[in-house]
């Protein structure tokens, strides 16, 4: 396994690259071309200048999150065949930095969505909070909401200029029922297959978060059956999950550990994360101590290492605690702290194995 910790990139982050360096285990950085929108080519002379930004500190640039699909592809209009053509230059261009995964999603409309971004969590931190009952609101108020909380930093999904056609995008998605949505994703990955073989990079689909439709919009990734049917629909080493452990255990009738038993070899990046249920269905995120929330941090660090899992991880979102002003979720502090939750269990086990 390694360790990865997401970074947003020079004068996008609240928190650095040197900051990161001192936090034990960390090897690669899991990167972004944050200002490209979805469906532009990135350039070799744009990675390069990441690439030169983290050599300097010896972290790998292995893992990208996110590039992100454009609409068309995910609605299938016929402009989409151009953007497979810029997503397939895109993965070549990143190849030749040496990178091994990019993780995507295929969400319409939103990444993924909460109620509330900073919900005081009763130790005087905050974190991400979902309420279910304000979720039937109207998705633009949503938006207004979620952009104006981020202050200067852009939430993916939901950047300002995106926001700003929310209308049409919903009218866009108006057509698209759920199976055409399964029957688009399959035609971008088989578009796609051929380069990600030439150019050694797994594609890794994070799943929906949260994992069932909101807005009236279908999601695809919610469940273990949905990532069978994922799976077998490309049958392809190249065809991977990256398994987010907050995103599919915000159902709780979802069991992650045993996902990863079923599926290790095709989980090519880890996000860990800890959620609380409550039950009206609402849940907050927490920290990524097992006995915080409801996920079952432990056995799914005992399903990954028995597994021999050697691909990347990383804490996914944290809570914001001792102050700190930070991007939602991506703070330094509680993610740091749960690098190093995540790494004792892994050391643990390591030692108990041998
Ligand atoms: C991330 C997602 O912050 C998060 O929860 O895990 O936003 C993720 O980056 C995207 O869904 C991947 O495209
Ligand atoms: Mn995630």
């Amino acid at each position: 396994m390694q360790m990865t910790f997401r970074w947003y990139g020079e004068g996008n982050d609240s928190v650095t690259l040197d900051m990161i360096r001192q936090i034990p285990g960390v090897e690669g950085i899991v990167w972004a071309l944050h200002h490209k929108n979805a469906g532009e080519v990135w350039e070799k002379d744009e990675i390069a200048e990441v690439k030169k930004s983290l050599d300097k500190y010896g972290f790998n640039m292995d893992v990208v999150e996110s590039v992100n699909v454009h609409d068309d592809i995910k609605i299938g209009l016929p402009s989409r065949d151009m953007y497979i053509e810029n997503y397939k230059q895109t993965l070549r261009n990143l190849s030749e930095f040496g990178v091994k995964v990019v993780c995507y999603n295929f969400m319409p409309v939103f990444d993924w969505t909460r109620t509330d971004l900073f919900h005081p969590v009763g130790d005087g931190s905050t974190a991400l909070y979902y309420e279910k009952n304000r979720i039937i609101d109207d998705p633009e108020k949503m938006a207004e909401y979620i952009l104006e909380k981020c202050g200067d930093y852009t939430m993916p999904g939901w950047e300002p200029e995106r926001m700003a056609r929310l209308k049409q995008l919903f009218e866009a998605y108006k057509p698209v029922t759920k199976e055409m949505l399964w029957d688009n994703l399959k035609y971008f990955l088989e578009a796609i297959m051929p380069v990600c073989h030439e150019c050694g990079i797994k594609m890794a689909i994070h799943p929906d978060d949260p994992p069932w439709d909101i807005f009236g919009l279908p999601r695809l990734l919610v469940d273990s059956a949905s990532i069978d049917r994922f799976l077998d629909m490309v049958d392809d080493p190249y065809n991977c999950l990256t398994l987010c452990s907050g995103s599919l255990s915000a159902d709780p009738k979802n069991n992650v550990a045993e996902i990863i038993r079923k599926h290790c070899d095709r989980i090519a990046f880890a996000h860990v994360r800890n959620v609380k249920h409550f039950e009206n269905g609402d849940f907050s995120e927490a920290s990524h101590r097992d006995c915080d929330g409801d996920t079952g941090i432990i056995e799914i660090m005992k399903a990954y290492h028995e597994c021999g899992f050697d691909g990347y991880m990383r804490p996914d979102h944290g809570r914001h605690i001792w102050g700190e002003k930070c991007r939602p979720g991506y703070g330094l502090y509680d993610r740091a702290l749960g690098i190093m939750y995540l790494l004792g269990c892994w050391d643990m086990l390591e030692s108990m194995s041998k």
